[in-house]
Order: structure tokens, then C-alpha cells, then sequence
């Protein structure tokens, strides 16, 4: 029986990113091979990494959606050599997730909040793994198009707390599971920062917020690039302070060393 997932992950803890995807965001292709993203994937715990989250397709704006077969052909070869070492996947497939939590991953990072894959919530009760629940407006494809909310908080929000209860009531510890508003999932600038802005409103649904700030466009268009793709690290750096400052438990980022050196001297001066 695991631990509760706030003992298993007590406050900051960072997640990081190895995307084993030719197209992600901020690092597509650079660990598309397997030794890389397993050398990374080290590096990143090495650096103080709580875990690493791997992942074999892209969620970035835009992004078509690839099969369980590339996408296991993709991580198995990675998830094989990181046998031992705690890992999340990220995948919204239940195919996909069985095969990872045989190799050993302890987390199922579900960008789609179990509305995906039918099969993927028993997959996930049965291992009895730790579950994030992330919201997203509309699908990759299309979502930032035209994000729309009356109040981005409040809906994202009532969003968790009903994908919660599905999760329950599908046979998922409460206690494993974790919530993510889905930073840059069909949210414009204003948005981003107003749901870590508020982020109590969120910490009071009673689970563990993870935010995954690092490297987006926000922050390379806060800083003067209405065209930006990409954050830089120093920005990424501060949004995760401030979000650990307003309750975040884990930090999903993709430059480890950078956001542990900074996490460990806010909890210094916060504790
Ligand atoms: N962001 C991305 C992917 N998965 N999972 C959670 N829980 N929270 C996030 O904010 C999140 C996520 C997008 O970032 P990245 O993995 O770097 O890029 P891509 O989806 O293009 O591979």
C-alpha cells in the first residue's frame, strides 16, 4: 500500500520533464533518443528531482495526437533502463499506463483528467498508483484558439473537484491523488496567472497543486515577446517561487538544478 501522496511528495518537490517526443514545446528532439532521455532523466534526479515524468507525445498548442504503439515504442525503451528510479508517466492512454506501471512508474500523469481513455481510471485503481488530475480547456489541436471563461478560477476549480469525485468513485484513493490547473491548456497569459495568483482557491479542494509553469510562452510573452513559444529558465524560476509561496506541492519543470536551488532557499525563508 502506497503512502499518501502528500508524505510521498511533501512540500516543494520537483517533478521533472523528460519528453521522449520529436516536437514538445521547449525540448522537442532532445531526448527523442532513449540514452539521452535516460541521461537526463539521471541528471535530473542527481540534481534533487523527486521524480521524472516521462512522457512519448507532445500536449504543446497545435499538436496532433500520436498512437499507443509510438508512444509506447517511444517511453518503454527509456522506462526500461530507469527501472528502480522513481517515475511518473505522462500519458492519458490506458495501454500506455498498464505497460509503464509494470516497468516500474508510480504515477500516472493524465493531462485529459481521466475523460481520455475509459479504461485508463481502472488501470490506475487496480496498481493502486498516484494519479494527477490536470484540467484543460477544449484539446491540444485547437485550445488555444480562443480561450474563454467567465472566472477562469472558480471553473477550474469546480472542474478539479468533479474530476476528483469521478476519480473516487471509480475506486482511486482520494489520498493518491494530486491536482494541476494545466498551465498554458487553453488559458491565455491573464489566465495563468491569475489560477497561481489564486491558487488558494485551489489548495482548498484538500489535494496536493502541482503547476507546471516551466519554460511556457506566458512567460516569454509577460516579458515583451507577443510571439514567444518559449520561457526562459529565470522566468520559469520565479513563477514556481511564487507558486510554492501560494500552496503549489510539486513543481513539474524541465531545468531541475535551477528550481531546487531556488525551492530550497523560499521553503528556507517561508519556513
Ligand atoms: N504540461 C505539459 C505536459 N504535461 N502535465 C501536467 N500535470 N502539468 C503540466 O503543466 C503539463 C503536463 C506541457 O509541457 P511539456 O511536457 O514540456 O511539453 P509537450 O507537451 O510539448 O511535450
Amino acid at each position: 500500500m502506497r503512502q499518501a501522496i502528500e508524505r510521498r511528495f511533501p512540500r516543494p518537490s520537483v517533478m521533472g520533464v523528460v519528453n521522449v517526443t520529436p516536437d514538445s514545446f521547449s525540448d522537442g528532439g532532445v531526448n527523442f533518443d532513449p540514452d539521452d532521455a535516460v541521461a537526463s532523466a539521471r541528471r535530473m534526479l542527481a540534481d534533487g528531482a523527486a521524480i521524472v515524468d516521462v512522457g512519448g507525445e507532445s500536449t504543446r498548442p497545435g499538436a496532433e495526437g500520436v498512437s499507443a504503439e509510438e508512444e509506447l515504442r517511444r517511453v518503454v525503451p527509456v522506462l526500461e533502463q530507469l527501472a528502480g528510479m522513481p517515475v511518473s508517466i505522462d500519458t492519458s492512454k490506458a495501454e500506455v499506463a498498464r505497460r509503464a506501471l509494470q516497468l516500474g512508474a508510480e504515477l500516472v500523469n493524465d493531462v485529459t483528467a481521466l475523460r481520455g481513455d475509459p479504461a485508463l481510471a481502472e488501470v490506475v485503481a487496480e496498481s493502486g498508483a498516484y494519479l494527477c488530475l490536470m484540467h484543460m480547456q477544449g484539446e491540444p489541436r485547437t485550445m488555444q484558439a480562443d480561450p474563454r471563461y467567465d472566472d477562469v478560477v472558480s471553473e477550474v476549480a469546480a472542474f478539479l473537484e468533479e474530476r476528483l469525485r469521478a476519480a473516487v468513485a471509480a475506486g482511486i484513493a482520494e489520498e493518491r491523488i494530486c491536482l494541476d490547473p494545466g498551465i498554458g491548456f487553453g488559458k491565455t497569459v491573464e489566465h495563468n496567472f491569475e489560477l497561481v495568483r489564486r491558487l488558494d482557491e485551489l489548495t482548498a479542494l484538500g489535494r496536493p497543486v502541482v503547476i507546471g509553469f516551466s519554460r511556457k510562452s506566458s512567460l516569454g510573452k509577460l516579458l515583451g515577446d507577443p510571439q514567444a513559444t518559449t520561457g526562459s529558465v529565470a522566468a520559469s524560476v520565479g513563477a514556481a517561487v511564487a507558486a510554492y509561496e501560494r500552496g503549489a506541492t510539486i513543481l513539474r519543470v524541465h531545468d531541475v538544478r535551477e528550481h531546487v536551488e531556488a525551492l530550497a532557499a523560499a521553503q528556507a525563508v517561508l519556513a
